[in-house]
């Protein structure tokens, strides 16, 4: 069969960062600490003892590192912005320096063609709101509307795209349930309180646009399809568990305004009943959602596991990902047709999508040969043309990551970059797909073609 990959004429072509991944100069130019700088130095949390004070040094070398999309030919550019560069203490006094480097960096991506996407929250809360409760206060989401009215009266005549929260879950799960992640907290209690301030913020950070802004806010989720490790009615119930976990917590709150039932049969008496009133703020209108996709997860019933009571199976003889995850396209497809299904004919992005590989060591002034990666890319693309074709509204895609950088508690080992980096030297140089990418772009997706 001969099929043409072509994607409609004005898709959006981009790449992915996080700031705490990458900036480095956590506290420069009076920045306050967040969560992630006080985690990053809790002896034992960090793989290798990684942190953040370096990482990819781009709050000195974004000028280097626009040049670097540049080359690719990207169109579009998501970062997150850090909230205690911006308000160190999380509300009240604006530290000025903070906002500037984010214009700095705006005008630089306008200058090179590129257009920006900011994302207000990627996990790194600053630590003068945690210290008042954080995501368990309910004045959080206050405390993000004013944040967040900040940075759309600095930057909205140049920005065009907005995000609110990138992947609560990762947030509610890492951070309030297992406490693997910043703040590192354990409590079957706090987490759907967590969930749920979260989606209040995401929804005053919404209210707060419509006011302020003038082009486009959405919010970003993280969806990993769930399939039955058996037709065992008990392997199918913990599939729905795990899905409505994961897939509908957050999505169900901020486009439904309710949470699925299956939440009360997980967290039992730790699932409070919230006010209706609230979803009024949590259900407020979106003009596009993010999606970042990396897996899917095979289920399995297990009584043992806390709280979900259901767990994943490894698959035997496919490829995993350095990160332990199975590559796994034809969910990509599912995860974006189910979307449309549930949700209604919103307009989408894939805001991230990428894999960690080993690389092998670097020579000098070579391309750093990553098949695996490679072949990740494009399976993943032909899936996501594939969800076109079927009819899902999709806008653009966003390549997670621009550079190798802070993979959070694991530190710097695992390498989702499309340009490879020696953080001894911080010198990047490009790897193969980084090349396939740039052709994919300049072609709208043609070289996919087999
Ligand atoms: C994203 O999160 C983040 O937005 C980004 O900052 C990060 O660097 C990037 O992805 C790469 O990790 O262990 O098989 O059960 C990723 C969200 C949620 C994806 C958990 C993998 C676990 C799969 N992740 N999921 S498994």
């Amino acid at each position: 069969m001969t099929q043409s990959l072509r994607f409609p004429p004005d898709f959006h072509w981009g790449a992915a960062t996080s700031a705490y991944q990458i900036e480095g100069s956590p506290l420069a130019d009076g920045a306050g600490p967040s969560i992630w700088e006080r985690f990053a130095h809790t002896p034992g949390m960090m793989a290798n003892n990684d942190n953040g004070d370096i990482a990819c040094d781009h709050y000195r070398r974004y000028k280097d590192d626009v040049q670097l999309m540049r080359a690719l030919g990207l169109q579009g550019y998501r970062f997150s912005i850090a909230w205690s560069r911006v308000l160190p203490e999380g509300t009240g006094r604006i530290n000025q320096k903070g906002v500037d480097f984010y214009s700095r960096l705006v005008d630089e991506l306008l200058e090179n063609g590129i257009a920006p996407n900011a994302t207000l929250f990627h996990w790194d809360l600053p630590a003068a709101l945690d210290d008042r409760g954080g995501w368990l206060n309910r004045d959080s989401a206050h405390w993000f509307a004013e944040y967040a009215g900040v940075m759309f009266k600095a930057l909205d005549d140049r920005v065009k795209l907005w995000s609110t929260l990138n992947e609560p879950w990762v947030v509610t799960d890492g951070g309030y349930l297992h406490g693997t992640l910043a703040p590192g907290h354990r409590s079957k209690y706090e987490a759907p309180i967590a969930t749920h301030n979260l989606m209040r913020a995401s929804g005053a950070g919404i209210q707060a646009y419509r006011a302020l802004g003038k082009h486009q806010i959405g919010v970003v989720f993280n969806i990993e399809p769930k399939y039955p490790a058996s037709n065992s009615p008990e392997d199918i119930a913990a599939t729905k568990r795990a899905h409505a976990y994961m897939n509908e917590q957050f999505a169900d709150a901020a486009l439904l305004g309710s949470y699925p039932p299956e939440l009360k049969e997980i967290f039992g008496p730790a699932w409070p009943d919230f006010p209706e009133d609230d979803f009024k703020l949590t259900k407020q209108p979106v003009d596009f959602v993010g999606l970042n996709y990396y897996t899917r997860a095979v289920v399995k019933n297990n009584p043992d596991a806390y709280p979900l009571k259901a767990s994943p199976v490894r698959q035997p003889n496919v490829t995993h990902t350095e990160t332990g995850w199975e590559v796994f396209e034809q969910a990509f497809t599912d995860m974006l047709t189910w979307f449309k299904g549930r949700y209604g004919d919103i307009p989408l992005y894939v805001t991230e999508n990428g894999s960690a590989f080993y690389d092998p060591p670097v020579a000098e002034g070579d391309v750093v040969e990553d098949p695996l990666r490679t072949s990740y890319l494009r399976k993943h693309l032909k899936a996501m043309h594939h969800a076109i074709e079927l009819g899902v509204n999709l806008k653009g895609y966003y390549a997670w990551s621009l550079l190798d950088n802070l993979e959070w508690s694991l530190g710097f080992a695992k390498r989702f970059g499309l340009y490879h980096v020696d953080f001894a030297t911080q010198k990047r140089t490009p790897k193969a797909t980084a090349k396939l990418y740039a052709q994919v772009i300049e072609s709208n997706g043609a070289v996919l073609d087999d």
